[in-house]
């Protein structure tokens, strides 16, 4: 009788000893500390964090006294920050956030779940629940990505710009990232539409700690140009 082949993926159940949570951080010392502090509660001090970072301000030094691992980079934009920190860790199960303490830390358990659930991302949708702390215009703007998104793309989506997301690291090792400002989005529609399990999951929302990085114009553009060139790359590859 053939004994059927199970992936060490398979097998596995995950802990946070099994976690690395990465961000890039520009410029966030008012919210370093929180969102860094939220992780080891939530998971015990057990998850790993890799900050990339482009501060002139004592982000990276507050960083280090968490215990995080910090990766120094001068700023070229959200995506060339969190790619270099997803290709940097090293434990099978990543999570994204953003160091703006706009993200519930508190659901890391939660979306470690999904993955040993089954998913090979885990999306937090913070469009679900209003999303009320988020300006007005950016509200707007993400509701339309993800129209655009789901056009193109032939699923139905809710937010392609969360930060915040598990994923099993085999599925970023597995696919070329492009994008910089949309990587977001390509983060969730590239394993979408190679048909890997991608599951959407409500969270919440809260208003930013310090200035946003982001010019909701330009930075607009970038991310609806992204969600084309991906939708349009995946459909045709
Ligand atoms: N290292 C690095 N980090 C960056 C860069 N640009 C943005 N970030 C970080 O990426 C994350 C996302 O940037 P945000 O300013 O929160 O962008 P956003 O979430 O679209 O906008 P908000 O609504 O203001 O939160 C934050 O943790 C930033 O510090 C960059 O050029 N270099
Ligand atoms: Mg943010």
């Amino acid at each position: 009788m053939s004994q059927q082949a199970v992936s060490p993926d398979e097998e596995d159940t995950y802990t946070f000893d099994d976690l690395t949570v990465v961000m890039g951080t520009y410029n966030e010392e008012a919210a370093i500390g929180t969102v860094l502090s939220d992780i080891d509660a939530e998971t015990d001090g057990r998850a790993n964090v890799v900050c990339v970072d482009g501060s002139s301000d004592r982000t990276p030094e507050i960083a280090r006294e968490h215990g995080a691992h910090v990766i120094e980079q001068e700023p070229q934009g959200y995506g060339v920050a969190v790619r270099a920190a997803l290709l940097a860790a090293d434990r099978p199960v990543l999570v994204t956030t953003d160091c703006d303490d706009t993200y519930p830390m508190d659901r890391l358990g939660d979306f470690l779940d999904g993955i040993n659930d089954g998913a090979d991302v885990v999306s937090g949708d913070r469009l679900y629940d209003g999303a009320e702390a988020m300006p007005a215009f950016n509200r707007f703007g993400n509701h339309a990505f993800a129209l655009l998104a789901s056009a193109l793309s032939g699923r139905r989506v809710h937010d392609t710009t969360t930060g915040m997301r598990a994923y099993r690291r085999t599925v970023i090792q597995k696919i070329d990232w492009t994008e910089n400002t949309g990587l977001s989005a390509e983060l969730l529609i590239r394993p979408l539409l190679r048909e890997y399990d991608v599951r959407e999951t409500p969270i919440a929302y809260a208003e930013r700690a310090g200035e946003t990085k982001l010019d909701p114009l330009s930075g607009g553009a970038a991310i609806a140009k992204s969600i084309v060139t991906v939708c349009l790359e995946e459909r045709f590859r």
